[in-house]
């Protein structure tokens, strides 16, 4: 006998909209967003989340880092919540779904039960987690990671922007911190839907992705120093040009990332010589390397081979190579329960669904040291992301949104 809860559905139209009203927040030219974290494009979207939330009957509370909280009460008050959330602040030349997604799948996800008049035993949070891009504020899943523990709060408010401004002032300008703290209390679990961000899903032709663990990522900001000099006068032969140095080291960072196919990946993302001036030798080349791998050792055996390049290129260019580590995340294994919940849903609702590890970091890799995770994977188009063309459609959105739903009610009557 099926419960009146099995059938639900959620109300795809409703969603949709609600992902197209919120596009207009920092939409860029190219149908894309640009609402880096803590900017008043961010300020604008969560001023109607927390509007829409309170409108569906929940309390909104900020804590001290800005993450948002949508609670919705259970029928038993001593449970801890189901904490279910993702991220609204994109990428400069984001899309309209990474993050935004599980955000706004976890609204739909209380308006369908509201529309059922379904309460569950635990309470229902929604989360908004300030920061996790690192676009403007590195490193990424800042809010999450303070909320877990692996950052503290001090650490996250002092971050600078590349203008110089502070994670702090930022928060303090769109007035968006709270009096919880960041740390904050653990929820009973965690279900992060969101899309894949890659072309696993849809080149296997499936609908959902279960997602049993993220990768290792670490970042290093790599500064490269030479001698300013005039581009006229000095002789090829006597210059010390850390862009030369900079340029074979980021060719570098390409051969390693391959060294491993299918598996090591590697980026540079930020690539900027100074002062910047056409007729003058740089000083100092700055840029960024992002290295991803799945395995035990994978991400120090990536860095080790960048630091041995590194330390040759110096030497026969005579330059002074500095490699410092900004922020490692090791790969992470989900909690088997929640991953279980997850493929019972999917092969109760009857979608097509393969298991996927995660190239891309998310929330729920820092939450998930604290409370049982798991997440749900979308395909999107063509697996483009971080660029302004990713897209995805409606009854994509619906057929995640419904694992959501089901994966969240499965959890909440085992435990
Ligand atoms: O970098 C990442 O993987 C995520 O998009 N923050
Ligand atoms: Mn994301
Ligand atoms: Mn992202």
């Amino acid at each position: 006998m099926s419960s009146p809860a099995s059938n639900l559905r959620i109300d795809s139209d409703r969603l949709w909209s609600t992902l197209t009203e919120t596009a207009a927040f920092g939409a860029t030219a190219k149908g894309g967003l640009c609402r880096l974290a803590l900017s008043e494009e961010d300020a604008q979207v969560r001023r109607w989340f927390v509007a829409a939330c309170e409108a569906a009957g929940c309390t909104v509370r900020a804590d001290e880092l800005g993450s948002l909280y949508a609670r919705r009460e259970g029928t038993d008050p001593t449970l801890a919540p189901i904490a279910i959330g993702s991220h609204l602040d994109t990428q400069p030349t984001g899309g309209r779904f990474d993050g935004i997604l599980g955000v706004l799948a976890g609204l739909e996800l209380i308006r369908t039960l509201n529309d059922a008049g379904l309460v569950t035993r635990h309470p229902i949070e929604i989360v908004d987690w300030t920061n996790e891009e690192g676009a403007r504020f590195a490193p990424a899943m800042l809010a999450s990671g303070v909320f877990a523990g692996a950052f503290d709060a001090d650490y996250a408010r002092t971050r600078t922007d590349r203008d110089g401004v502070s994670f702090a002032d930022a928060l303090n300008a769109i007035g968006f911190a709270g009096p919880a703290p960041a740390r904050g209390a653990p929820p009973a679990a965690y279900f992060e839907l969101h899309i894949e961000q890659g072309p696993v899903l849809e080149d296997a032709g499936v609908e959902i992705g279960v997602v049993t663990g993220v990768q290792g990522v670490r970042w290093l900001d790599v500064t490269v120093s030479g001698q300013a000099c005039h581009a006229g006068t000095t002789p090829m032969a006597l210059r010390r040009d850390p862009l030369q140095g900079a340029a074979r080291l980021a060719a570098v960072v390409d051969t390693i990332g391959r060294s491993e196919p299918g598996v090591s990946l590697s980026t540079v993302g930020v690539f900027e010589a100074f002062p910047g001036s056409r007729n003058t030798v740089p000083e100092t080349v700055r840029m960024t390397v992002d290295l991803r791998h799945p395995g035990p050792g994978g991400l120090d055996r990536l860095e080790g081979a960048l630091r041995v390049n590194a330390a040759a290129i110096a030497s026969d260019l005579g330059l002074d190579i500095d490699i410092a580590e900004v922020w490692t995340s090791p790969p992470v294994v989900f909690d088997p329960a929640c991953v279980g919940a997850v493929h019972q849903t999917v092969a109760r609702l009857g979608f097509t669904h393969q298991d996927i590890i995660s190239g891309a970091g998310h929330d729920a890799v820092y939450v998930s040291r604290v409370a049982p995770a798991a997440m749900i994977f979308t395909p999107c188009e063509g697996g483009i992301s971080h660029n302004e063309a990713e897209n995805m459609t409606p009854a994509q959105a619906a057929a995640g949104a419904d694992v959501l739903l089901h994966a969240v009610l499965a959890f909440d009557a085992l435990s």
